[in-house]
């Protein structure tokens, strides 16, 4: 750690331990303290609460990137990816439902073909949202389901076509293939697609949802990220360490399991609930 002059240096360790617990990761702790034990002149004379904050919304602005799933020319095709669990299909559901309330037409694509129930669980949010879902049988060719719904999205003149796709660890170099494989057949049918990968992520896997996106990016690219369950005990600080490490979108934040717990990511909301947790040591 750099010099820290006049700043009280068990504050801005204790301040470190809050960051760290709050999952922000020791590297992007490490930074946000320095830059505050190192700040000078005028912004030194802010005060250490005012310069975390300065600190963290210089991280996070940058990836509040809202999605805007418009497209005059044909379907905006959306894959939504992630680990087992995490609350993609959930998040697709509250997404359908949003953007129908917001008027656009919407279909869903049951390319989870690998989990039993999870076809049927796509079904539930169809019918909430009220738009038709494309599916298969129970272990049928997750990018064929892919295949079909772009065709028939691009034949019903639907707005937005989201893609649900099974639970997936990194490691598990068939089911990436499958990925690439249905992010191939999109390509095929129109260029430009998938028009965003979002890649789901549970907060309350601390620092392991960052090594689970950065891998998922590194396998097929990921255009944007949502952070669920940030109704639960975890802060969320995760996002701080995306942000400063990968710098991808950050879309949507999900608080619970009903169709409008999902927001679009706002970095100065985000950081004003972050807060109150490192003021405890002004
Ligand atoms: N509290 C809370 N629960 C959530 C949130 N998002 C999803 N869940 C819950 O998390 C559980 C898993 O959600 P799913 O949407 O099935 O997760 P998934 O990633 O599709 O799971 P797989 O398809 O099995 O990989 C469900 O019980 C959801 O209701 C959230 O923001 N807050
Ligand atoms: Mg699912």
């Amino acid at each position: 750690m750099g010099a820290q002059g006049g700043i009280d240096q068990p504050l801005l360790d204790e301040l470190e331990e809050l960051l760290i617990v709050s999952d922000v990761g020791l590297e992007t702790s490490q930074y946000l303290i320095d830059r505050i034990g190192t700040a000078t002149g005028r912004d030194r004379k802010k005060g250490v609460s005012a310069l975390l904050k300065q600190g963290l919304l210089d991280v996070l602005i940058p990836c509040e990137q809202t999605l805007h799933p418009r497209r005059p020319e044909g379907p905006f095709v959306i894959l939504v990816v992630g680990v087992n669990g995490v609350g993609k299909t959930t998040t697709l559901g509250k997404l359908a439902w949003q953007f129908k309330r917001d008027g656009l037409s919407v279909m869903l694509a049951a390319a989870d073909t690998f989990r039993a129930a999870a076809i049927e669980q796509l079904g539930v949010w169809g019918e909430r949202a009220n738009c038709p879902v494309i599916q298969q049988q129970h272990g049928a060719d997750a990018a064929s389901v892919a295949h079909d719904a772009v065709q028939s999205a691009i034949a019903r003149k639907i707005d937005v076509l989201l893609i649900d796709t099974a639970g997936r660890q990194a490691t598990h170099g068939n089911l990436m293939e499958e990925l690439k494989k249905i992010r191939r057949v999109l390509t095929k049918l129109d260029e430009t697609a998938p028009h965003e990968t979002l890649m789901v992520l549970d907060a309350s896997t601390g620092q392991n949802a960052l090594s689970q996106l950065e891998q998922f990016h590194d396998a097929i690219g990921v255009s944007g990220v949502c952070l669920t369950k940030l109704d639960g005990t975890a802060k969320g600080g995760i996002l701080i360490a995306i942000a400063k490490r990968l710098g991808l979108p950050i879309r949507y934040i999900g608080v619970g399991e009903g169709v409008k717990d999902l927001y679009p990511f706002r970095a100065e909301e985000f950081v004003g609930a972050l807060m109150p947790t490192t003021e405890q040591v002004k």
